[in-house]
């Protein structure tokens, strides 16, 4: 295959899951600005979910938050995504939500609440059973507000006996992904806050535990692609959630605040051979459209990935090695310079013909009338929401 025909390849098998939660209505603290037509159940965020599918063909997979998505009859729901075109992704667990976890759960002081969070982990392990779902994606908000508050290595004793439980309920096909964040809602300390603790528990469980990277739960200034790089070298990247942030965790549109760091951490993802499908590397979606429409905010933060992803791809790795080894500086940057200023959209136009596609997702969207038809249909009822 010529290069340009290995990157259109590599851009059309790749998959970017999108969240469920991202459908639903969403806000800060201060306020949730309700918009029309926001899906009234888990069956709705699918719908919608499937018209990104339709107009990208690259997200055919959707993420799902319990309880927010909670519903009797799983296979129904899975059923029901085969039906619209989509397929059930990633069980997001959520441990966060009840008043008894407000001194944590998995690593909470009492084993009553511990016992409560990892009963619902393994439920989370039977809805994969129940969906297909091949991967159980683990955030814990568990931490303290203040010194002397809990233990610290008491904490991570509990939190390793409750992961432990929950790996070993895990069937052959199924792995789990354990996501770090600095801080929020803990304030002194995180029990999961960083790549470094996430790793190390993984290490200890097995081979089907795999950091996730959100690129919205670091400090201002950590260098992202060098964790991916390091992660992705020990076989231990599961999955990315992307977001872009300006201040903390923002979960703005992938992409929006700072395109040239997603190229950087895609051009490490590249090199580090995590495009292959092998490598079973999740690029996620974790965001909240706030002011935004929320199907056309995640069209775009697709489109965002792709631009992203063809301009890592078309990095000229042999030209930038031979820099490198040459101890050109100046020239190995000006190779990476040169693929990121690339206008790499008229591939992807190009790219979506060839797939049967409109070159234009986001026109197609808005031409499609579906906006429209959801805003007359779902109207009574609750809206989703994140949190609901
Ligand atoms: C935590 C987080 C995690 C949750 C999601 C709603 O900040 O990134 O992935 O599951 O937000
Ligand atoms: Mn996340
Ligand atoms: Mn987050």
């Amino acid at each position: 295959m010529s290069g340009i025909a290995t990157v259109t390849a590599a851009l059309k098998s790749q998959q970017i899951e999108t969240p469920s939660w991202g459908f639903g209505n969403s806000g800060t603290r201060f306020k949730v600005f309700a918009q029309p037509g926001v899906p009234r159940d888990p069956f709705e965020k699918l719908a919608d979910a499937a018209r990104v599918h339709a107009v990208t063909g690259v997200a055919p997979a959707v993420s799902l938050h319990i309880p927010w998505d909670e519903v009797d009859d799983y296979a129904a729901l899975a059923a029901h995504a085969a039906d619209v075109g989509v397929r059930i992704g990633m069980i997001n667990s959520n441990t966060f939500q009840d008043d008894d976890y407000k001194l944590g759960s998995v690593a909470h002081p009492d084993a009553k609440v511990r016992r409560k969070a990892v009963d619902h982990l393994l439920h989370c392990v039977d809805i994969m059973d129940a969906t297909g779902s091949d991967s159980l994606k683990l955030w814990f908000a568990d931490g303290t507000n203040y010194p002397g508050q809990d233990d610290i290595a008491a904490r991570q004793d509990r939190l390793a006996e409750a992961l432990s439980e929950v790996y070993a309920r895990l069937g052959d096909r199924q792995r789990l992904v354990l996501e770090y964040k600095l801080f929020e809602p803990a304030f002194y300390t995180t029990d999961i806050p960083d790549w470094g603790t996430a790793y190390a528990h993984c290490l200890k469980l097995g081979p089907k535990a795999k950091v996730v990277v959100d690129t919205g739960h670091h400090a201002p200034g950590v260098n992202i692609e060098f964790i991916v790089a390091v992660l992705l070298r020990e076989d231990r990247l599961g999955a990315f959630d992307f977001n872009s942030r300006f201040y903390a965790d923002d979960d703005l549109m992938v992409g929006a605040a700072d395109p040239f760091q997603l190229f950087r951490i895609l051009h490490a993802v590249s090199l580090g051979g995590g495009f292959d499908p092998a490598n079973d590397v999740a690029f996620m979606l974790d965001q909240c459209h706030n002011i935004e429409p929320k199907i056309p905010a995640m069209i775009r933060s697709v489109m965002n990935v792709q631009e992203a992803t063809a301009k890592a791809l078309l990095v000229d790795v042999d030209a930038l090695r031979a820099a490198q080894l040459a101890g050109d500086v100046l020239g190995a940057n000006a190779v990476l310079m040169d693929a990121y200023n690339t206008d790499v959209r008229p591939l992807l136009a190009e790219l979506r013909q060839e797939m049967g596609l409109d070159p234009d997702p986001l026109a197609a969207y808005h031409a499609s009338g579906y906006a429209e038809k959801i805003a007359a249909e779902r109207v009574g009822g609750t809206q989703a929401g994140w949190g609901a």
